[in-house]
């Protein structure tokens, strides 16, 4: 198990004691032979369904967002314990296991470039920009699943308000913490590190957009991305940053981790489109975690409601 050094735990994160001899009996238990089971892993570090790594705040969800899906959501578990986050390791379990090690407070959040008001928001002023809100998204990765999750946060747009852009940013470029001591994949050069992408200007204004603090009404667990990341439910998920620290307005289109590494392969827009296959592998169907049978994909993710920024663009140029 994943124990913290008690300076890296805030007092509200800190799980009372009973919860902790309690989740002990259950892992060493019979239950958690179950759970290896169900969840497919066994050695290494178990992962019982449920969180064992240390409780993170509860967030004052006040807003359910009509942009949120009545589809199914995935459980908690599945999403925390199937992640990307090459910072912590190339394989979809390591995040839960290596992400633990970063510390998320003290947290800042520089925010400059073209804009008339620039500044560094400490994370907790941050949290407490606009109201909080759930927003129920599906999530499609371009390695093919898909995952259903409650976010929490509040439209990207707000917090461009506040800064005031001026009419010489034309894209938001995205940067990510990069700390090679807790960050044991960070190590390697696999990324052009740290992790960046970019959105162009109305993308990001676009309500959809989501500075995500939180998931099931909790802060975001650090495989996750705390304390701060994108959701863009219309683009792949390489296009969402974890772990933001700089969002700079620019203008010209910024390079990006993923578009650096492998341009032919992923492109600066990166919309979720059945129609155009990755060179290795076709993105028409998907497969929801936890289910067995895979689905369509649909253009836009479902999120139609995007095609007018794209009009006139040839999306297979633009991919
Ligand atoms: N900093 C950082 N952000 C990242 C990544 C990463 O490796 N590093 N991986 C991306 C990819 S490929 C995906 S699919 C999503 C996964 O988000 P999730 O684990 O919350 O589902 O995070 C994205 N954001
Ligand atoms: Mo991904």
């Amino acid at each position: 198990m994943l124990i913290k050094k008690p300076s890296d735990i805030r007092s509200s994160e800190i799980t009372p004691k009973k919860v902790c001899f309690d989740r002990r009996k259950f892992l060493g238990g019979a239950a958690a032979l179950g759970a290896a089971a169900l969840t497919g892993r066994v050695g290494g570090e178990l992962l019982a369904p449920g969180r064992v790594w240390a409780d993170v705040a509860k967030l004052n969800v006040t807003v359910k967002s009509p942009f949120s899906t009545t589809e199914k959501m995935n459980s908690l578990d599945e999403v925390t314990h199937y992640n990307n986050y090459y910072e912590f390791g190339t394989d979809k379990y390591s995040p839960a296991k290596y992400a633990q090690a970063l510390r998320t407070r003290p947290w800042k959040v520089v925010v400059d470039g073209e804009v008339l008001k620039p500044k560094t928001f400490d994370i907790d002023d941050l949290l407490k920009l606009a109201p909080m809100e759930e927003r129920i998204y599906r999530h499609r990765c371009v390695e093919g699943w898909s995952i259903v999750v409650p976010w929490n946060g509040y439209s990207l747009s707000t917090l461009i308000n506040v800064v005031q852009p001026t009419s010489k940013a034309k894209y938001v470029q995205f940067l990510t913490a990069l700390d090679k001591e807790s960050m044991i994949g960070a190590r390697e050069p696999i990324l052009d590190w740290p992790y960046s992408e970019g959105l162009r200007m109305d993308e990001a204004m676009y309500p959809l957009t989501l500075l995500c603090f939180g998931m099931y009404g909790e802060e975001l667990p650090k495989q996750n991305g705390a304390p701060v990341r994108t959701v863009i439910p219309w683009k792949y998920g390489f296009k969402c940053c974890k772990s933001i620290v700089h969002i700079r307005f620019v203008s010209s289109q910024p390079p990006t981790a993923w578009n650096t590494y492998a341009p032919n392969e992923y492109g600066f827009y990166s919309n979720v489109n059945p129609n155009v296959d990755h060179p290795r592998w076709s993105q028409a169907t998907e497969r929801r975690l936890g289910d067995f049978f895979k689905r369509k994909t649909l253009m836009f993710n479902g999120y139609d409601q995007v095609a007018s920024l794209y009009s006139g663009m040839d999306l297979r140029k633009y991919y």
